[in-house]
Parts: C-alpha cells; structure tokens; sequence
C-alpha cells in the first residue's frame, strides 16, 4: 500500500487544483518515489479482484475485507450505474480499507474520483478518455490501466503510457453481458493464446474475463501470471476461501512467467 501520507498529499493538491504531476518540471522528488512505489507494488500484484455491488452476495465492504484477506493485491471499484455520490463514499471506505489492510485501490472510469478518494490509480476503456487526457488530469503518480482486447491495443496502451493493461476477455463470462445484436467486440472471449503473444510485453498485463480455479491453468501455462476477476470472487458463498484459492495458485515473487510453456 501507498504511505497513508502519500494519499493524503494528493487529496490536498487536488483539493487546491494542482495536477499530481506538480511544478514546471513535472515531478517533485516525492511524487517521483510515489510513483516508484506504485509500480513495484502493480510489478509484484498477481490477483486483481473488480468489485461490483450488485455482484456481491455479502455487503461490498465484507467482500473486500474479505478478498484482501484472501491475498487480493488490487481492488477496483467498478459502477456503472451508481451516483458519482454513492460512488465517492464506498471509494473512500474502500481506500481506507486498501490503506490499512494492504492493496492497491483502483477506480474505474472516473478520474475525478480517484482523485477525490486519493486512489492509487484509474482504470479505462476503450471508449472512456485517452491515457494522455487521464494522465494529464490525474499526473504521473497515479496508476493508469486500460481495457485491451487485442495485440494491437495492447501495444497502443504501452505506446501512449499505460501502465498495466487488462486483456480478455479471454473466456466467456456473463458480467460483461453482450447485447443483443451479438455483443461488441470487447465482449467476445478472445482466448487464452494470446496471453501467449504478450509474454515479453514490457508492463504489466492482467488475463481478464470469465477466468476461475478451473480454468486458471489455462491462462498461467502461457505465462499470463497475474490474472483480473470479478465473479470467481465476489459472487461465491466463501469469498475468503474462493480468493485464497486463485491467490494461490498464482506463482509469487519472480518472474510471473516463469511457468511459461511452448504452445
Ligand atoms: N472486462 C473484460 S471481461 C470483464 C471485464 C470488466 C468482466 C470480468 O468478470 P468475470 O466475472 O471475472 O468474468
Ligand atoms: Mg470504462
């Protein structure tokens, strides 16, 4: 988790209307040993759980205590039909949470809340504002995560300063539901080969979509290590225990894809 003070700081430089990227040169030295400290924390995270209330079968909150119990590394919160007031208030219990148990804490789409809520970062997609808009709202210390749903994304993300990407969906899986003309392309499982393709991609990249124990294995034999879930978690009787397995069973400390294998 980020030093409390570093969250503090940045709800107070919001507050008084300064970007996090601060002064003319862009990074103080503070800020910059932020930002050190939010990527080695994103390098080592391996289980990214998205929390979704109506998704959960206990109370938000207990789900993510919960998960975070569990060995959850990141929680995003993700709404899209809650009240930018609704959405504040459960950011700043989750940011507690996050602070005092251990975690990164993401908001999806609203930068304006991440900033509010001093969150470690935002998550887009492909549709929401740029990585060059966010990050000239949000500045340099703050994570930034986009939604990819193919190589050409991917390398576009990297291109323009993403931080991590999530790519899937990789299975089919029913939070993201498909319209009824057949679904988008960002909601077609794009399979598991190619987490395979992306085995030297240069930041992090979280296998999203339809992914649980069962399936894990197919996802960690081609190097993909840190893997994004929502109802393999949140919607389980025994939240604890679901998070405890998927955490796991991620290979910790080194390399994620040293499990790699040829396909
Ligand atoms: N983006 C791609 S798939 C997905 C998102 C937000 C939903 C992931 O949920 P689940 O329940 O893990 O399939
Ligand atoms: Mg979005």
């Amino acid at each position: 988790m980020l030093a409390k003070s570093s969250h503090k700081k940045r709800r107070e430089d919001s507050d008084r209307g300064i970007a996090a990227s601060g002064g003319p040169s862009g990074l103080s030295t503070s800020e910059s040993e932020d930002r050190a400290l939010a990527l080695s924390l994103l390098e080592g995270a391996r289980l990214y759980v998205i929390l979704t209330s109506h998704l959960c079968k206990s109370p938000i909150s207990e789900t993510a205590r919960l998960a975070l119990q569990g060995g959850a590394d990141i929680l995003q919160l993700r709404e899209k039909e809650m009240s930018d007031g609704d959405f504040l208030r459960l950011a700043l219990e989750l940011r507690e949470l996050t602070a005092r148990m251990g975690g990164l804490f993401i908001v999806n789409d609203r930068p304006h809340i991440a900033l509010e809520s001093g969150a470690d970062g935002v998550h887009l997609g492909q549709e929401d504002m740029s990585i060059g808009e966010a990050r000239g709202l949000l500045g340099r210390d703050f994570i930034i995560g986009l939604s990819c749903h193919s190589l050409e994304q991917a390398r576009q993300a990297h291109q323009e300063g993403a931080d991590y990407i999530g790519i899937g969906p990789i299975f089919p899986t029913q939070t993201k539901v498909a319209s009824a003309s057949g679904g988008l392309p960002s909601e077609q499982p794009i399979g598991a080969e190619i987490l395979y393709h992306l085995r030297n991609f240069p930041i992090p990249y979280f296998a999203i979509g339809g992914i649980n124990l069962t399936n894990l294995a197919e996802v960690t034999r081609v190097g993909a290590g840190r893997v994004a879930v929502c109802s393999a978690v949140i919607s389980q009787d025994d939240v604890l225990n679901a998070t405890l397995q998927l955490s796991q069973s991620l290979p910790r400390g080194g390399d994620p894809k040293c499990q790699i294998k040829e396909l």
